[in-house]
Parts: structure tokens; sequence; C-alpha cells
């Protein structure tokens, strides 16, 4: 079976990043696949939560799923922590890969900047989570964003080390020679890489201080229409060829957003604005973000005061969810010569 699994920390508000990254990939899939789309809360602890605003964006995430457009009746919408298989398999997951393999991680170091020492042991693990959140599953098909390209080649090795170790007790149990499948990343999508309103070099990021670096998806017109208006630009006119969006950051990320909202490509859209100033531009780009993102921030806000009904989506989410890591979780044991 093709299964698709991806997660998303909650970290923060969710933005327009996440949105056309992911979730916009992850909608598209589940007309395809059957999907498991996860909260994942483990991950976000490797870095300090404070315990309410941790809850309160478990919930606001499992809203914008909704919101955004995932079946829930459908596919499986959950959170990490609720099935204890994601940090069973970890373990187990931690004592196949190498350290060598997780030195090798950027984000790690990206994350855990200078102060290295003092980074949590969790996040320079976050990798070998990662693979359990797949593998777990036995998921097939991953679509995340570009920054996530390198863990999921680790996810790949973990899974290959692993039938290639155990390949005997694998075969002594009955089961296939790939007893975990190797996860594909799955890419491609409208933006793979959505850039800080502030900074056209760096990523837009929940975790970002400045609230005027992204567009959340529960913003409302006004905010909006502000943060792009006050979107970083340099001095010359948008050009009407994309080589011309070279060394030009920010104009290229709002462009690359402008494209990836409306559904073209970057060509077309300079077809259309190349030649012109910013502010035309930017107010076309209000209108578009607006019009594709209005919807979706006003039924967050909704789904905000159903705390029971998202707390029940997570209970039955998290039901399925085990139904279907259960028995591959009592086959590793098995191959590990756990005794049950
Ligand atoms: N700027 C981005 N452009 C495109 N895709 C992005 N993703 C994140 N930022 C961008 C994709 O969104 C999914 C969920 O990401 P995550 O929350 O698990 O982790 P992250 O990549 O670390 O996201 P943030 O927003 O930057 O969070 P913080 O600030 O907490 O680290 C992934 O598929 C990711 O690729």
């Amino acid at each position: 079976v093709n299964r698709v699994f991806s997660g998303i920390q909650p970290t923060g508000h969710l933005h327009l990043g996440n949105y056309l990254g992911a979730i916009i990939k992850f909608i598209e899939l589940q007309k395809t696949h059957d999907c498991l789309y996860c909260v994942v809360d483990l991950h976000a602890i490797t870095v300090a939560q404070n315990p309410d605003e941790l809850r309160a964006h478990i919930r606001e995430l499992t809203a914008a799923y909704i919101a955004c457009g995932i079946d829930y009746e459908k596919q499986i919408i959950f959170n990490q922590s609720q099935v204890s298989g994601h940090a069973e398999l970890a373990w187990v997951l931690n004592c196949v890969a190498r350290v060598g393999w997780l030195n090798r991680m950027t984000q790690f170091k990206e994350k855990a900047g200078k102060d290295r020492e003092n980074a949590s042991v969790g996040l320079y693990d976050y990798p070998i989570l990662m693979a359990a959140d797949i593998l777990l599953y036995k998921a097939t098909h991953v679509p995340v964003g570009e920054d996530q390209k390198q863990h999921l080649e680790l996810a790949r090795d973990i899974a290959q080390k692993f039938n290639l170790d155990f390949a005997s007790a694998i075969a002594a149990h009955g089961f296939e020679d790939a007893f975990f499948p190797l996860p594909e990343p799955l890419i491609q999508g409208p933006a793979q890489r959505v850039m800080s309103l502030r900074d056209g070099t760096k990523k837009m990021s929940k975790s970002d201080p400045s609230d005027n670096s992204r567009i959340n998806l529960s913003d409302d017109a006004e905010a909006i229409a502000q943060k792009i208006r006050k979107a970083k630009t340099d001095p010359e006119a948008l050009p009407s060829e994309v080589e011309g969006l070279a060394k030009r950051p920010e104009a290229e990320n709002l462009v690359g957003i402008y494209a990836a909202l409306i559904g073209e490509t970057k060509a077309d859209v300079l077809k259309t604005f190349g030649g012109g100033n910013f502010s035309t531009f930017k107010t076309a780009l209000v209108d578009l973000a607006v019009d594709k993102l209005g919807p979706i921030g006003a039924e967050m806000k909704r789904l905000k005061a159903e705390t029971a009904f998202i707390d029940q989506v997570l209970v039955n989410g998290a039901t399925r969810a085990r139904a279907l890591a259960e028995p591959h979780m009592a086959a590793v044991k098995d191959i590990m010569g756990f005794v049950r």
C-alpha cells in the first residue's frame, strides 16, 4: 500500500511557508493516498516550550489541518505523544543509527547555534524520532519542504540498515526482506522554500521573533495586508524575466509566493507584473493572499472555540493510528529478540 505520513511541529503559529511547503501537498495527496498527518509535539519539546502555550499550539495546529481541508474522518489527524510507538521505535532506531550520521545533520547545527553544548539531547536526536514517525507506519511517501530533505535521507539509511542488520531475523519471522520500506520524500510543490518577509535569505519560520517576518494562517485581512505592505523589497522595478530575480531574494520570494498562491509559474507572474513597481504588485498580492487565506483564518477562528471537538478529533485519530502502529511495533520487538 501507498501510505503518506507527515508532521508539523506545534511550536507557534502556522505560516504561509508551512502552508505552501507542506499543507497544500497534504491536501492534494489525500485524494489518492491513505494519509497520516501528525501534530509532532514530541519534536516540539526539543526546544523549551511553555506548557500552556504548547497545549494551545497543539489545538491550533489541529484546527489548521481541518481548516485547510484535511478530511479528518477519511484520513488520520493525530498527536504524536498520544501514540507511544513513536518514542518506543525511536529508541530502537537510536541503536541502529550511527553517531557519525547525526553529526552531519545541518538542521541541528543551525538550530543549536554557537552554544551547541547547551542544546538538548532531544534536538540532536530529532532526526531519529522523525525516522521513527515515518517507519512506525511503514509510510511510503513523505511530503515535506526542502529543509527536511536531509532528514528523509537519514530515515532511508536507517530503514536500510535495520533491514540489513536484522535480515535473518526478519526472514525467520516470515516478513518481507524490506521490512521497512524506504520512504520517498515528496519535495516538489508550489513553494519548497518560502523566505522571511523581513530577510529574503532566511526561511519563514514559526520561531522567528518578528511576527512581521511571516504571514500566519490565523492572520486576518488587515494583518495580511499590513505585513505584505511592510515586506522588505529593493528599489528596482520587477524584472520581466525570471533570470532578473537572481540576487534579489526579497523580490524572488514575493513573486514566488504570488505564483504558488495562484498556481502559476514565476515567469507567468512576471509577464503580468514585470517592469512595474512593487507597490502595484504588493496590492495584487494582498488581494490574492486575503482571498486564499481569509477563509482558512476564519475557520480556524471558529474552531478555536471548539476545544472539545478538536480534542475528540485527536483522540479518534490516535486510536486509529495506534491500530496501524501496534502490529509493526510488535514485529520489531520479535525481530529484535525482545520477549513479549
Ligand atoms: N519557510 C518554509 N518554506 C517551505 N516549507 C516550509 N516548512 C517549514 N518552513 C517552511 C515545511 O513545513 C513543514 C513543517 O515544518 P515544522 O514545523 O515541522 O518544522 P520547521 O521546518 O522547523 O518549521 P518552522 O516553521 O521553521 O518551525 P520552527 O521555527 O519551530 O523551527 C515541513 O515539511 C517543512 O519542510
